[in-house]
């Protein structure tokens, strides 16, 4: 803790406060309060926190050990296949791969965390390591944003605790700044993308040629995402002081003052992405989660870091816009810049877990406390926070790729409140790991929190951010060799030393930000409230605030974008909602004619009608799919934890009606599965394999099952493919009736149908369970089929076996027919249709089903009971119009072609934000 330590908090921090003030400021909030509590959930022992804290060090050593013993030199593990990822060998993902350098990236990604680990010895082999084998020269085209913050980022925080351990005396005593070396010839790497007129960086740049053409392959792009451009202050400001060259802080600076400029004035909020040539808005959606989330965490903390008065006041000045028009509490809910009482979405993602974080760091405790409730009740629905969900808490997008975001804030809260139930949440947050995304080969992220199915990627940033938090929320001060609160986490949670500060200042004299203006008070409204007060006082505070939000997401109700009726419904009519919307009905016709026409109620109804109808229809397109299923490998030595992806069928047994069919497979005979088998005792009571093509997936399944198959998995013939890379879809029917096939039927692509190939060729026994969801795999271990298996001692001893037992092969498996495959091309697969071309699906999940669209004016309270909505909108609307005095709905008048041009924009925005992806 700092010198400044004895400073209250309560009391706003004085004008132009030196650094260490408000550093120590905020840090001495946040570790205060963990010593004072005296009542509320029960204590934990601090057995059971050195348990928890043993166990956290036990998984890292699973993920980490397996990365170094069977992906090093790559950049990540793909733990389904226990192999390294490397770039130009893997069918593309698109933008996620962007992050890989060639570069070495877990490794680099993982150095402070091995200090933070206590993992000394270790964190010294990493380091030498990293100084003999990378590179950061290759010919390859990376993303600006993710190379600072996990490589930069890595490298600088890496170098932190470097020479925070020379200093000690014991370790690191032949280091010689050879990490910051690295981190400057990567960050001279890095410049060239700043050349443009607006400062703001290019979002690609190619380690080797820079963004010159034509060898770049870069330097075309016109857009960046704000937070792409506005989360280097940190790494680069820390660059420039360690080294002393002034360039990289001036750099981000101009960058972050751009950005600044370019807020929407009279909201001041910001858009998700930008034009870096013309300043322009190119998303016009703003949230505090995906494209935008870390802009708004560097300001607060370059402030921190860098005692820059004019980080503080943009960072409140743009909170104050995030909590009046972004925070719906518990929610936090995206908006337009330009409208901002407009709701731009009915979903939010799952990159907002940080929030509530740095809202303790602000010194908001409530509006944290209730927000991480909300996403708590959803990981305890999922098991995992999906990607995206909906207000009313049903999965929007599925994956969960090991976010750290939820444990962060976990972290800060347990930091201000001392409250036990926080290490309660991070308990279920190892256990659910353990449970659900433990693989023989490391952690594998989730492909959908509804099946319990498994993705082949294993992100640099779960083993740089979610160990650290995890095991930081368990630690005592003792746990920690060195004073935590000596450092600020980067937003990749690497450790930058709070006393750069004072180093090298100036950078930050000579370039100070534009516009700087004196604080006020005003500034440090919300700053830093006085735990010491707040939890002696009431130490039930942080339980009182979740209380009524026990049952927000079981009790929830379908819940449609009701901002607009909040704001300017004064008892009239109630307006027209696309889901009531009938083309047939002569009085809807009317208001729709009218929408835009007379005044601008009627045209914020007919915008808020548009983005209904597209949001309805993409959900209606969504509902009208089946669920996936899921292909869990159940037989040694896999035991339920390899969880495949798999496409449903249109026909045969519906897995999300029935017990899930469990049993051997054995490859049908011919493999194409289009004529009758001529190996029937070979499958007979089995799961059938079959390969993709040649016929219709009925005929297959009738094949099959006349053989006496009890189930059959249809593997794509296309080789490469991969759930990772294509989208999953569902096996259509024949046409003709299809009641005759009684047997589950369900598809993988090739990689994931290899991993059950290679299986068999190595155990030749493979024991499988398809499902809707994957089977809690200590229910496999206890059923009494298992009982005779082998089964592994502790997860350590099965480790090892993994690579051998899973590691993919190019060879061809032996037990194919060789027919000829000219099928690779889409025309040679009459049976498969793309989602948008199903009939409406004969099953949805439970848990996804909307409910009746004519319940829907209903919303939850915050008992979580369901209320109507419409006799809450005459009480809304009055108070929204006082809190919102920028907004006037309903008194401008605005011309038809302006609102024309205004609904185009939206459903364009609209259209963009699907497609996006996180
Ligand atoms: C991390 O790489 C960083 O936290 C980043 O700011 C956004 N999120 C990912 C992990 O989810």
């Amino acid at each position: 803790m700092s010198e400044a330590g004895g400073r209250g908090c309560g009391s706003p921090v004085p004008q132009r406060a030196p650094w260490s003030l408000v550093a120590a400021t905020a840090a001495i909030c946040l570790v205060s309060a963990t010593s004072v509590w005296t009542a509320g959930a029960e204590p934990m022992s601090r057995e059971e926190k050195q348990k928890l804290g043993n166990q956290v060090l036990e998984m890292f050593d699973h993920a980490y050990g397996n990365y170094m013993e069977h992906a090093y030199p790559a950049d990540e593990l793909m733990p389904l296949t226990c192999r390294g990822r490397v770039r130009g060998q893997e069918p593309s993902r698109g933008d996620v791969d962007d992050a890989l350098g060639k570069f070495s990236l877990t490794l680099i990604d993982s150095l402070d965390t091995l200090v933070v680990l206590n993992k000394t010895k270790e964190f010294e082999d990493a380091v030498r390591k990293v100084l003999r084998d990378v590179n950061l020269d290759n010919d390859v085209v990376v993303s600006v944003f993710e190379t600072n913050i996990r490589v930069l980022g890595g490298l600088l925080g890496g170098h932190s605790l470097a020479i925070m351990l020379k200093e000690k005396g014991e370790y690191m005593q032949w280091y010689n700044d050879e990490l910051l070396q690295m981190a400057k010839q990567l960050g001279y790497k890095l410049l060239p993308a700043f050349n443009t007129t607006s400062g703001l960086p290019y979002p690609r740049i190619n380690l080797k040629f820079g963004i010159r053409k034509p060898e770049a392959r870069t330097g075309t792009e016109t857009d960046t995402c704000t937070a792409c451009a506005g989360t280097l202050i940190l790494e680069f400001a820390a660059l420039s002081r360690f080294t002393g060259a002034t360039i990289f802080e001036e750099y981000a600076r101009k960058a972050l003052d751009f950005l600044w400029e370019k807020r929407q004035r009279s909201s001041n909020l910001v858009g998700v992405t930008i034009n870096i040539h013309t300043g322009d808005w190119v998303r016009k959606d703003s949230g505090v989660g995906a494209g935008i989330d870390s802009y708004y965490e560097y300001l607060l903390k370059a402030y921190v870091l860098l005692g820059d008065d004019s980080f503080l006041e943009r960072f409140n000045t743009h909170y104050d816009a995030i909590m009046r028009y972004i925070s719906q509490p518990p929610l936090l809910l995206d908006v337009h810049i330009h409208k901002p009482m407009l709701n731009a979405r009915t979903w939010m993602d799952a990159l907002l877990a940080f929030f509530p974080g740095l809202q303790v760091l602000k010194g908001d405790i409530r509006p944290a406390i209730e927000t991480h409730e909300m996403l708590y009740q959803v990981i305890k629905k999922h098991n995992f926070l999906p990607e995206a969900f909906t207000t009313d808490f049903r999965v929007h997008w599925a994956q969960h790729p090991l976010r750290p975001e939820f444990a962060e804030s976990t972290y800060f809260l347990y930091k201000a409140t001392g409250d036990p139930y926080y290490l309660e949440v991070g308990k279920t947050l190892i256990e659910n790991l353990n449970k659900y995304a433990r693989v023989p080969c490391g952690f594998a992220a989730m492909k959908d929190v509804r099946t319990g199915s498994h993705e082949d990627r294993m992100d640099s940033f779960f083993l740089a951010e979610m160990f650290k938090y995890l095991y930081l929320l368990f630690a005592d001060k003792e746990d920690i060799i060195f004073d935590i609160e000596d450092y600020i986490f980067t937003t990749e949670a690497h450790l930058l030393p709070l006393w750069l500060s004072t180093t090298n200042q100036s950078i930050s004299k000579k370039n100070t930000t534009s516009e700087y203006t004196e604080l006020d008070d005003s500034n440090f409204d919300w700053t830093c409230p006085n735990t010491q007060i707040l939890f002696p006082n009431d130490p039930l505070y942080a339980q009182s605030i979740r209380e009524p939000l026990k049952n927000v997401v079981d009790k929830s109700c379908p819940r449609g974008i009701i901002r607009v009726e909040e704001s300017f419904r004064s008892g009239a009519k109630p307006p027209l909602r696309a889901r009531d919307f009938m083309a047939t009905n002569p009085e809807h016709l009317e208001i729709l004619k009218k929408m835009g026409a007379a005044s601008s109620i009627d045209a914020e109804d007919g915008l808020r009608f548009m983005q209904e109808m597209i949001e309805l229809s993409s959900q209606q397109q969504k509902e009208q799919q089946l669920p996936p299923r899921a292909v869990q490998i159940v037989s040694h030595p896999f035991f339920g934890r390899v969880v495949l992806t798999a496409g449903p069928a249109q026909f045969g047994l519906d897995l999300s009606r029935h017990k899930e069919t469990r049993g051997f497979v054995a490859s049908s005979k011919p493999y194409n599965g289009c004529s009758e088998l001529t190996n029937p005792e070979a499958v007979m009571g089995k799961i059938a394999l079959i390969q993709r093509g040649q016929c219709m997936f009925a005929e297959k399944a009738r094949n099959i099952q006349n053989a006496g198959a009890i189930g059959g998995i249809v593997i794509d013939d296309n080789e490469g493919s991969s759930s990772d890379t294509a989208p999953l879809f569902q096996m259509a029917g024949d046409g003709k009736d299809t009641d005759d096939i009684k047997i589950p039927m369900l598809f993988l692509f090739s990689k994931e149908g290899s991993i059950i190939l290679d299986a068999i060729r190595e155990y030749e026994e493979v024991e499988v369970l398809l499902s809707d969801k994957a089977k809690d795999r200590a229910a496999i271990l206890k059923d009494p089929e298992m009982e005779n298996e082998e089964q592994p001692s502790s997860e350590n001893d099965s480790q090892n076996q993994s690579a051998e037992q899973i590691s993919s092969s190019s060879q061809e498996v032996d037990l194919v027919d060789q027919e000829s495959s000219e099928e690779n091309s889409l025309n040679s697969h009459p049976e498969a249709l793309s989602p948008a071309d199903m009939d409406n699906a004969a099953s949805i999940s439970p848990s996804e089903q909307t409910s009746n669209p004519t319940e829907n004016h209903e919303t939850t309270n915050l008992n979580g009971e369901c209320t109507d909505l419409d006799n809450q909108l005459q009480e809304q609307s009055e108070t929204e119009e006082d809190s919102n005095p920028n907004v006037s709905w309903g008194k401008k008048v605005q011309p038809i072609d302006s609102i024309l041009a205004d609904w185009n924009e939206d459903i364009e925005a609209f259209e963009m934000m699907e497609k996006d992806e996180l």
